[in-house]
């Protein structure tokens, strides 16, 4: 009977594709503590990297540490987040606009001279073609640019550039041009177009504005990278749409054996637009490729491929095919020969395609379903296997001859993970210097690996050490909705801000003293300007007529890190919370009489919850004369 049941769990196993990897059964007791010690922040220690996390269609990007991979916190971005009351106060509500949600992909730390400089975390969003600006002096959100003319569906972004003179981006859908023109998708080919975008990233405030684009057929970019060293001022993204189908996609647009990637001189593309090259479409200068050479070449690459990763020498660019199980690395100094010699096998709607044996270096069978790869700085590559489900280490070129004439020489391990891995980060891959120590493998699926949660279940992460000759995987976790890549970078790189500095808060609303408060009503708005400090408000009750605008802006003047005070208003889907020596504003149409509570919502002192005050609503020809249209303030300010 008990040989039944075992059997019948290995077949079980072999039918969801678990073969070598259930639970980790085979890890010994004395593995399973040196993984423990490995991953193990104790109590009162921290941990060494952050983890970026990008949370996908979440709208957030999640904070966590390395080696823990325990969440610390989260950062809203394109999504309200009442944890903060991002979205819901007037800054916030202005910086999202008319949208609610977004779809967060790939972050993208700033860099100066292809190493992290700890200023500034880019991330797209997918859906409605922005980017923002996280500032890590306060982890907050600071910019939010967007929609891109021009561009539909921003997910082979944000790649920044060496200097972080730009962020690059390339469009996944093709539309119309420009946004707003109708044409019927069965004239694709003809009618609709995709885009290149670069992003002009201001070096002193970190401010971010349209520079130009550049005009591509209608093929669906998936993901890039930007060059360095030998490859600085070039970019680089795959496409898996050459066939340019607009239905069917899953069956139309893998016809072909293989795909064009695209290969970008972005800093020929900035000379362009100086010299008067472009044509201003929707504000924006446009480079069209067929008639401004030697911005746009185009090389054949292994079918449906997805990551684009240059090496951290610059030197080569290695592109995932999901469907060939190779990777396929290009070297760049033949892409540079194959440019100045004009070796072309043809070209596409005037853009010469570099011919295909003269600029790769070779194809490395590392397995099933290649994705994405990252750099240890070591000359070792590691790539995600989506159907193998597995990390692969391989070797960089150069290669020996007998690893040229047999390149599964040059593959050197491989590590389960659990499954199907999507992304995965080696801390400072994307520049010159990756620290080389934590690889993270994002997996698509978690496949009941943690406590039961219903129908759905969590995405996890897997924490590899890859400082050996062979990869150790230590630890896993699971996190919200849904990472698609991550950065990581040394804690010990930058100094986040401990409070708003006072003498710093330019809010021309910000008040500071208890006789500076106000509560002015002027015609039929209601304007509140409040302290807010251990642990009241002051004043602490606001009169308004019913019909009236009111705005209140509530200022922190505690200058001591973490005390927090939040503004919740009862009954009109308000809260807000303020930290030190910031100054925050609601904005809101007064509905309805009554007397309606406000109070802190973020925990504050061990008289936290005595913090409260009233905003009273009077009816029509009720209240006291300044709130039924008197020229005097109410409340209790003063
Ligand atoms: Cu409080």
């Amino acid at each position: 009977m008990k040989t039944t049941i075992t059997l019948n769990a290995i077949a079980l196993a072999i039918a969801l594709g678990l073969t070598s990897c259930g639970k980790q059964t085979g890890t010994s007791q004395a593995e399973r503590t040196a993984n423990a010690v490995a991953s193990y922040v104790a109590p009162g220690e921290k941990d060494e990297y952050y983890l970026f996390y990008s949370g996908g269609h979440s709208g957030q990007v999640f904070v966590a540490g390395i080696p823990s991979l325990r969440h610390i916190s989260t950062i809203p971005v394109f999504a309200p987040y009442p944890g903060t009351g991002y979205g819901f106060d007037e800054e916030s509500k202005k910086m999202l606009g008319d949208f609610t949600w977004g779809d967060v992909h790939h972050p993208a730390l700033s860099q100066t001279n292809s190493k992290y400089d700890g200023r500034w975390l880019f991330v797209n969003d997918v859906a409605n073609n922005r980017i923002a600006r996280i500032d890590l002096r306060d982890f907050k959100t600071h910019q939010i640019l967007g929609p891109i003319p021009n561009s539909m569906g921003n997910h082979g972004s944000s790649f920044v550039t060496e200097n972080t003179e730009y962020i690059l981006c390339a469009t996944r859908f093709s539309v119309p041009l420009p946004k707003g023109r109708v044409a019927d998708p069965k004239d694709y080919e003809k009618e609709f177009n995709g885009m290149v975008s670069g992003i002009k990233v201001d070096p002193q405030t970190g401010e971010m504005k349209v520079g130009w684009q550049i005009l591509t057929p209608p093929f669906d970019w998936d993901l890039g990278s930007t060059g360095k060293g030998p490859s600085s001022g070039w970019a680089f993204w795959t496409n898996y749409n050459t066939a340019m189908a607009h239905d069917v996609l899953e069956v139309n647009a893998t016809q072909k054996d293989r795909d064009l990637c695209a290969v970008v001189n972005w800093r020929a593309a900035e000379k362009a637009v100086a010299d008067g090259k472009a044509q201003i479409m929707d504000g924006v200068p446009i480079i069209d490729p067929a008639k401004v050479p030697r911005v746009l070449y185009f090389i054949p690459i292994g079918k449906s491929p997805h990551g684009m990763d240059t090496d951290p020498t610059g030197k080569w660019i290695v592109a995932g095919g999901k469907l060939q199980p190779a990777t396929t690395v290009l070297n760049f100094e033949k892409v540079q020969a194959a440019i100045n010699n004009k070796t072309f096998e043809g070209e596409f709607r005037g853009v010469p395609i570099l011919k295909y044996e003269a600029v790769v270096e070779g194809e490395v069978p590392v397995g099933l379903g290649p994705l994405h790869t990252q750099f240890d700085g070591r000359g070792f590559a590691y790539t995600s296997m989506f159907i193998d489900s597995c990390i692969v280490k391989w070797k960089m070129p150069p290669w020996s001859d007998e690893e040229k004439r047999d390149l599964t020489k040059a593959v050197l391990d491989k590590v389960q993970t659990h499954f199907s891995t999507g992304h995965l980060v080696v801390g400072g891959s994307d520049t010159a210097h990756p620290y080389g120590k934590w690889c993270v493998a994002m997996n698509k699926l978690s496949a009941g690996r943690h406590i039961n949660v219903g129908p759905a279940e969590p995405e996890s992460s897997q924490l590899l050490d890859i400082t050996g000759n062979k990869m150790k995987m230590v630890a896993e976790a699971y996190t919200e909705p849904e990472p698609h890549f991550a950065q990581i970078l040394k804690v010990s790189e930058i100094q986040p801000n401990e409070i708003y500095p006072k003498d710093e808060n330019k809010n021309p609303n910000a008040v500071w003293d208890k006789d500076s408060t106000s509560v002015i009503r002027t015609g039929n708005q209601v304007v509140a300007k409040l302290t807010a400090i251990r642990s009241r408000y002051t004043p602490d009750r606001i009169d308004a007529q019913l019909g009236d605008d009111l705005i209140v802006h509530v200022t922190n003047i505690e200058q001591t890190r973490d005390m927090i005070h939040g503004f919740g208003l009862a009954e009109h889907n308000v809260n807000f919370t303020i930290e030190p020596g910031e100054t925050k504003t609601l904005n809101i149409k007064l509905t309805k009489p009554g007397v309606f509570p406000f109070y802190c919502t973020n925990f504050c002192s061990a008289l936290h919850q005595e913090m409260q005050g009233y905003l009273v609503v009077w009816k029509p020809g009720e209240g006291p004369s300044g709130a039924s249209g008197g020229a005097g303030a109410t409340g209790g300010g003063k």
